[in-house]
């Protein structure tokens, strides 16, 4: 579909189209599209924009995939469809591998989003097939099943829009996660050790500047700045600010456009 510039809600659109399109390329799950129906609300709530927490949690993230022995970047089916250059990009900056990891599994469906990365320019896919050969016991789904080179020995792992039981899982066996989830209620955005709160097509992008910004930092200052950080407290300040723009829309009883509310 030909989406008109002027169109008031063209870039959101143009992001739905996309995962459309990849949904019909085998690439996102039928359910990809209704987890994004429900990113898209909370993401208007938040005024559409990357929020000083968010990137607060953004830097934090850069510095723990700098720092990180065995960096891991998990990919799904809408993460593929929506950044796979970023997420190019910012594995070459952290050293991050890449690994496909899927709730909705299918050897046909890991091939088609192996082919997206290396068009995107990845060099290394993994998790592909048999390369799945290890099982992580904790986790119910078909996520359990890792790269013996990845996943599995990883120390950070970046899982953008995840499931809340392979978080606790991963979690519990002491890996720092950080995930990107546009809902800050989500058992994810709960269990996760970093949560950025932000569209993927803003905060991967965003990810990768800060991360080759912060690459010239020593170790020492990248530990403290990974370390200062709390989960809890910043999701609170998240919800505070979605508060702010319902009470500033309900005390106007009226309709606000988007830009005024990212204004507040
Ligand atoms: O590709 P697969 O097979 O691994 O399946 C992927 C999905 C997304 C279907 C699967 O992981 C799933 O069912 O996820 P959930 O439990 O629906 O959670 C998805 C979370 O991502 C929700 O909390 C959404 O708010 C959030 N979300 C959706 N779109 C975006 C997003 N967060 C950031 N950016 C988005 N564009």
């Amino acid at each position: 579909m030909k989406i008109p510039k002027e169109h008031p809600r063209a870039e959101s659109l143009r992001v739905r189209e996309r995962l459309l399109e990849h949904y019909k390329m085998g690439v996102v799950a039928h359910a990809g599209l209704i987890a994004h129906g429900r990113g898209e609300a909370f993401d208007y709530l938040l005024g559409e924009k990357t929020t000083k927490p968010a990137l607060q949690a953004i830097k934090t993230a850069a510095a723990a995939l700098l720092t990180a022995k065995h960096p891991m970047i998990s990919v799904n089916g809408n993460a593929a469809a929506l950044v796979a250059d970023d997420i190019v990009k910012l594995a070459g900056v952290t050293g991050a591998r890449i690994e496909v990891n899927l709730f909705y599994r299918s050897v046909e469906r890991e091939k088609a989003i192996e082919r997206v990365l290396r068009e995107a320019g990845a060099t290394e896919v993994l998790g592909i097939g048999e390369d799945a050969s290890a099982r992580i016991q904790e986790i119910g789904s078909e996520r359990r099943r890792v790269d013996p080179r990845g996943i599995l020995i990883a120390d950070v792992v970046l899982v953008p829009l995840e499931d809340g039981d392979r978080t606790e899982a991963l979690v519990r066996l002491n890996k720092k996660v950080i995930a990107v989830d546009l809902n800050p209620l989500s058992r994810t955005a709960q269990l996760a050790t970093v949560t950025i709160v932000d569209n993927i097509v803003r905060a991967m992008p965003t990810l990768a500047k800060i991360a080759k910004e912060l690459k010239t930092e020593d170790q020492e200052k990248l530990k403290e700045i990974a370390s200062g950080f709390d989960n809890k407290r910043t999701l609170g300040e998240t919800i505070d600010l979605i508060n702010q723009q319902l009470t500033k829309l309900a005390e106007k009883g009226t309709y606000i456009s988007l830009l005024e509310m990212s204004n507040i």
